[in-house]
């Protein structure tokens, strides 16, 4: 017997893929079409094991679907501007662009290697002028439409490289090259108005049946609409301060007001104090993410403002300004209650203020507060007059009504999402389509001076953005005037440009970014497959997107991913010396007395298993784990061992298995022509192929392609114990098709060897037989007169009266009987029938 040689079998066929174009999605199909979408990657330099999982799980659903008589769409581009590629100019002197295009051409290579059935003619890559200038037309569409403006907004402002960080570019509040302290900086940058569509955002997640729960909820989070009050607090300078709160039921545990650093109040006061004007300063300092405002240490300035509490005039409430509160959430001002916020019992420890349970927290019920950390649970109000015995919503509810009829107050909706800002002080983006005249202001670039190229002569060996110092790119004549004016030198966000790749996929016309009516017969995707890492940004942006476009009448589409899935990671064992030092697997080797530095000799600690990463060297490069065993035992060894959802751990032995598999696969397949022609049914065989064949086609299209695996290997072990027979011959013949999803190259030569016409790609999926469906079939003993007489091999949970009907159309029943009716039939269902005669 022949052994598979992937390296000679996976070369041919991806040849004849290729120059066949078999995977090209024809717009013009008739048959039914679904569109297959894995996220598009970031041409970092080499393809990575995450991706190879990726790919290979849309690639068998892909497939399959096609098996299965639908037109697929399964596109892939590169999501290709972003810093890397301006860190390797800085580090590497190569230009942003060469750098990007040499690793498109090495991963693209990479992803043919492992025979993904893609659409290779609809590639892009989103840094390429016939991508992002269609780009620019749509901004263009977006702020002729209002949904673009201008407006100030903070940025990580580096006071030694005297230029704006990205947030990754800043560590520990520090610059990552200067070390220098960031500062935050007001600059006039680009919005784009997401918060107009948070209600329809919110609503249409909610709707959507086929996305993993856990992404909704990260979605409505981030959304985050709050119902709550709004109302103002009289000041003992005269004045008055509005705040919002989502716990109203709270006012009575209030012990202090506090207001944003960038509060007109406070910077009121800054004016007169340059004390307050150095702590507001202080306030600023660090980054602008919001896990670093998060984690910041409050601090507190003492204005020496009262504020009157709403309920108890007597009751005065020291004002603070606080870094912990935002100027650009509710009113940028709030009311602490240290006992039942975590912020505010933070800070009022630090300040000596008072803490005042209102809200029982089971019997605990007295004002004095000992516990060290705020409760935020649910309970009755106490300590509170007429709010007393209500639970939290009832408080909620009656302390708006009382504010609305004193006129004190009002019940408002907030949201937590903010305005997408866009404009990014960079240079590998694309370039934002607007020329600034000092008489004209902001004028868009006109439609057919589209696209606004990126210059290529550019330098990296200073800081900062290499278009603003470029010698002419950005001075040019007013479109509107013809003065003297300059080009926008801010680039797009890089989510901006993997907002819409989807569109251009589905259509990629060369006048216009897409055409509705060819990218609405295939959107929306039916289905999406990512990192869960994308959970948030990327999906809500999308989604806005989709829905800004709708909203301007180019797209009848509102949601554009119809189904979501988001894949595990792949792990692997990390590997230390003794001395701390991270070791990759291929600096190792396991023996009796444990893993070993192979250079040294020492014995190490073999780690924890945990997500392959640079860092921790725990990566498998999967180029040569592919040359060594084929691609088909890689896409195996993805599929099989974990629920998709959940952390693949590569191993060596996974790897071999599947190997093992693939020959085996091949043997039965090989073996068949040996065969000659054998006869007879093998009933239990053609069950289990049957069986077999539906499994695996519920397994693929919900994505558990590890339950499929399993189904295999048992048909697998099945078939290589069965004796020959025209049953098994066929089984196998099927087989070849039930697996040409996951081992493409493999099914496709025995699918050939087997003398078949065509593609097994292009071949339909088995039929299934119903009848062969039914359950187990069980043996059920028929007596005459409490004698045995016959056994019968019936289905299993058969009724009654055709259990009772099958027994009496038993020869050796009819002839028993000799023509007379029995006087009583018994029926114990699947065990036995008595006929009394
Ligand atoms: C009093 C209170 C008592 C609050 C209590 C919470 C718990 P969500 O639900 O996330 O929307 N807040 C309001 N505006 C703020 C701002 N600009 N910066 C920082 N914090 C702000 O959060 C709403 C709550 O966050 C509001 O309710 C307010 O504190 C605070 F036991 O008011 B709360
Ligand atoms: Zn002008």
């Amino acid at each position: 017997a022949s052994r598979f040689n992937p390296l000679k079998a996976d070369a041919a066929w991806q040849k004849v893929w290729d120059d066949r174009r078999t995977f090209a999605a024809r717009d013009d199909s008739p048959k039914p079409k679904s569109y297959v979408l894995e996220m598009f990657p970031y041409p970092s330099g080499r393809i990575h094991m995450g991706h190879v999982r990726n790919y290979t799980m849309g690639d068998v659903l892909a497939r399959f679907r096609r098996m299965k008589g639908m037109e697929v769409l399964h596109p892939m581009g590169w999501d290709a501007f972003g810093m890397p590629a301006e860190n390797a100019a800085m580090e590497k002197k190569v230009h942003p662009g060469t750098w990007t295009r040499a690793n498109i051409a090495t991963m693209k290579a990479q992803l043919k290697r492992l025979g993904f059935a893609l659409d290779w003619t609809r590639e892009v890559a989103t840094c390429e002028p016939d991508y992002y200038g269609h780009e620019q037309a749509i901004f263009l569409d977006f702020f002729a439409s209002g949904l673009v403006y201008r407006k100030e907004s903070a940025v990580n402002w580096d006071p030694v490289d005297m230029t704006v960080l990205a947030n990754e570019q800043v560590i520990d509040g520090r610059g990552w090259r200067s070390g220098a302290l960031i500062e935050r900086r007001k600059l006039s940058q680009w919005f784009l108005k997401i918060t107009q569509f948070a209600d329809e955002l919110l609503e249409g997640v909610r709707a959507l049946e086929h996305w993993p729960d856990k992404v909704k909820l990260m979605q409505e989070n981030w959304i985050g609409k709050s119902e709550g009050l709004q109302f103002r607090f009289s000041l003992s300078d005269g004045g008055s301060v509005e705040v919002f709160t989502t716990r109203p039921d709270t006012m009575f545990g209030a012990s202090f007001v506090a207001v944003a650093a960038d509060h007109p109040i406070a910077q009121a006061l800054a004016e007169t104090s340059p004390e307050v004007a150095a702590f507001i300063a202080q306030c600023k300092l660090g980054g602008t993410t919001a896990a670093e405002l998060e984690t910041q240490e409050k601090l507190g300035w003492d204005t020496g403002i009262t504020a009157a509490h709403s309920f108890d005039s007597e009751r005065q409430l020291p004002v603070y300004i606080a870094n912990f509160v935002l100027m650009d959430y509710g009113t940028g001002a709030v009311f602490g209650v240290p006992a039942h916020d975590q912020r505010d019992y933070d800070f009022a420890t630090k300040y000596g203020l008072p803490i005042r349970r209102v809200v029982s927290e089971g019997d605990k019920t007295d004002p004095d507060f000992h516990d060290d950390a705020a409760y935020t649970g649910p309970g009755t109000l106490v300590n509170s007059h007429f709010l007393d015995g209500l639970d939290v919503p009832d408080a909620k509810r009656a302390v708006i009504v009382r504010a609305e009829e004193g006129g004190w107050g009002t019940g408002t909706t907030v949201w937590r999402l903010r305005d997408w800002g866009v404009s990014r002080q960079r240079y590998w983006g694309t370039p934002i389509p607007i020329i600034h005249c000092d008489a004209c202001g902001a004028v868009p670039v006109p439609r057919d001076q589209l696209p606004v190229v990126l210059p290529d002569d550019v330098s990296f060996d200073v800081p900062g953005n290499p278009l603003d110092r470029h010698p002419t790119w950005k001075h040019v004549a007013c479109p509107q005037c013809g003065a003297e004016a300059r080009r926008e030198t801010d680039t797009l966000d890089t989510f901006f440009d993997s907002s819409w790749y989807f569109i251009r996929f589905a259509s990629q016309p060369s006048d216009q970014p897409f055409d509705k009516a060819v990218a609405e017969q295939w959107l929306p995707v039916g289905q999406y497959i990512g990192g869960v890492e994308h959970a948030i940004l990327h999906l809500l942006y999308a989604r806005f997107f989709t829905r800004a476009l709708n909203h301007i009448g180019k797209l009848d589409v509102t949601e554009p991913f119809a189904g979501l899935f988001t894949q595990g990671m792949v792990t692997h064992e990390t590997y230390k010396t003794l001395g701390g030092k991270w070791l990759s697997p291929e600096e190792i080797r396991k023996d009796s007395a444990g893993a070993v530095e192979i250079a040294s000799g020492d014995v190490i600690e073999v780690g924890r298993i945990e997500k392959m990463s640079k860092s921790k060297k725990n990566t498998v490069d999967p180029e040569p784990i592919v040359d060594q065993y084929g691609a088909d035992a890689v896409r195996w060894f993805m599929l099989s061992d974990s629920p998709p959802e959940r952390d693949l751990e590569w191993s060596e032995n996974g790897i071999e298995g599947a190997w093992r598999f693939v020959q085996r696969l091949w043997r039965l397949f090989d073996g068949l022509s040996d065969q000659g022609d054998a006869t007879g049914a093998d009933k239990d065989l053609d069950r289990r192929l049957h069986r077999t064949i539906a499994g695996v086609a519920e397994d693929v299209e919900a994505l558990t392609f590890n339950k499929a695996v399993a189904k295999l290997y048992e048909l697998v072990n099945a078939l290589e114990r069965a004796q020959p027979s025209a049953s098994r011959t066929a089984a196998i013949r099927t087989l070849v098709r039930i697996v040409a999803p996951m081992v493409p190259h493999l099914a496709e030569e025995a699918w050939a060897a087997m003398d078949n016409a065509g593609l097994v790609a292009d071949a339909p999926w088995p039929e299934v037989d119903p009848a062969l469906l039914v359950d187990d079939e069980v043996t059920v003993a028929i007596q005459v007169n409490g004698k045995l007489r016959d056994t019968l091999l019936l289905p299993k949970g058969m009724a009654r009266e055709d259990v009772e009907a099958a027994a009496l159309a038993s020869d050796k029943i009819v002839r028993l009987l000799e023509g007379k009716a029995p006087r009583k039939v018994i029926v114990v269902p699947d065990r036995l029938v008595n006929i009394v005669a």
